[in-house]
């Protein structure tokens, strides 16, 4: 790879950024990086900022940025910096990330319709016992979020035989999915809905989407007893009072979640010991640091060449 002319500032509250440096010194020679709090006296000259949950006042000292990168997928830890340049944020989009979260979706997915929870609890008892086994065509599963995740995600459970359709602010025309789209949509989407996987990015129109009134619209009707949520896009989509009430009542039957409110989730969180809720640490699909880098690199390049950015954010829909 070429030499990237301009510098470039690494800016996460959360990560140690030496790892990234060091990939990006590699992948480019020569490049100038350098990481928040220590970005140098002759900030003027930084042009790139890559960033990761930046300090509320990471990018002041930055007066001539010309782009923003995501390190993730999502772009709301970057939305949520008060005084943010207007320049173009991009976000991250790869092949690597698409198939994680895909193996997320489809684990989760065949993890609850093969009742792989229960068969857990027979072994910790010694039981020999075989429970009902319904087909997979036979579970209606709905993504909420038809984008680059979503989409990838509903059509690999479709391939392993699932009854999938989707659900996005606009219309998608993808083959052997029915797809409905925004508020209008949302009843009928739900309806026929057992297991429902959230993908959505957090915005003020997601914010808190997944809660009690939406889980009592679900399908009760299903091969599975009670619907099932899977949440991997954001803990903010997410009314966690109302997971643990819905669960408790049997408008849930089951809850896989990968992302919180709050991140560690915090130790006294009933989620924890819920017996019909499975935990990961926001980790459905890792950030691979090469992918992600190698991915910025290249923009940069051809961004330096006079080319558009590609996966640039929206700042009107926040996603
Ligand atoms: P995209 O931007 O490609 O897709 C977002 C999807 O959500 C689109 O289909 C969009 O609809 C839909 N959407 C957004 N707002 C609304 C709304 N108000 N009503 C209905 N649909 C809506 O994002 P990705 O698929 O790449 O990523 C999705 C999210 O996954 C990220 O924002 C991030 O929060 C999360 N994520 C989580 C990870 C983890 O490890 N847990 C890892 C990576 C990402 P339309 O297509 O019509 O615009
Ligand atoms: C992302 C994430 O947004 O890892 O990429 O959550």
């Amino acid at each position: 790879m070429a030499i990237v002319m301009k510098p470039i500032a690494f800016l996460s509250s959360e990560w140690n950024p030496t790892p990234w440096i060091k990939r990006a010194e590699a992948a480019a020679p020569g490049i100038d990086i350098r990481a928040w709090p220590n970005i140098g006296g002759d900030a003027d000259g930084i042009a790139y900022a890559i960033a990761w949950k930046p300090p509320q006042d990471a990018f002041d000292a930055l007066p001539n940025l010309q782009v923003i990168f995501s390190l993730g997928a999502g772009v709301d830890h970057i939305f949520a910096v008060e005084r943010l340049p207007d320049v173009p944020l991009v976000r991250a989009v790869n092949a690597d990330l698409t198939a994680r979260m895909s193996e997320y979706a489809v684990m989760h997915t065949l993890m609850h319709h093969r009742q792989q929870r229960l068969l857990d609890r027979y072994q910790s008892e010694r039981i020999w016992k075989d429970p009902p086994q319904p087909a997979a065509a036979e579970v209606r599963v709905g993504v909420m979020g038809l984008g680059v995740l979503g989409r990838d995600s509903a059509e690999k459970l479709k391939i392993m035989g699932f009854d999938v359709a989707g659900w996005s602010r606009s219309k998608k025309d993808i083959p052997g999915i029915p797809s409905y789209h925004g508020p209008d949509g949302l009843k009928a989407f739900l309806q026929r809905t057992d297991i429902l996987i959230a993908l959505l990015p957090h915005t003020t129109e997601t914010d808190g989407i997944l809660n009690y009134a939406l889980f009592s619209q679900l399908a009760h009707d299903g091969v599975l007893g009670a619907p099932i949520l899977i949440n991997a896009g954001r803990g903010r989509l997410q009314v966690e009072e109302d997971i643990v009430r819905a669960l408790d009542d049997g408008t849930l039957g089951a809850a896989t979640l990968d992302v919180f409110v709050t991140e560690p989730l915090p130790a006294d969180s009933p989620l924890w010991t819920h017996p019909n809720v499975t935990i990961t640490p926001h980790n459905a699909a890792d950030s691979d640091p090469d992918a992600i880098t190698r991915g910025i690199l290249k923009q940069i390049e051809a961004y330096e060449r006079g080319e558009p950015l590609k996966n640039v954010v929206d700042p009107k829909k926040g996603y």
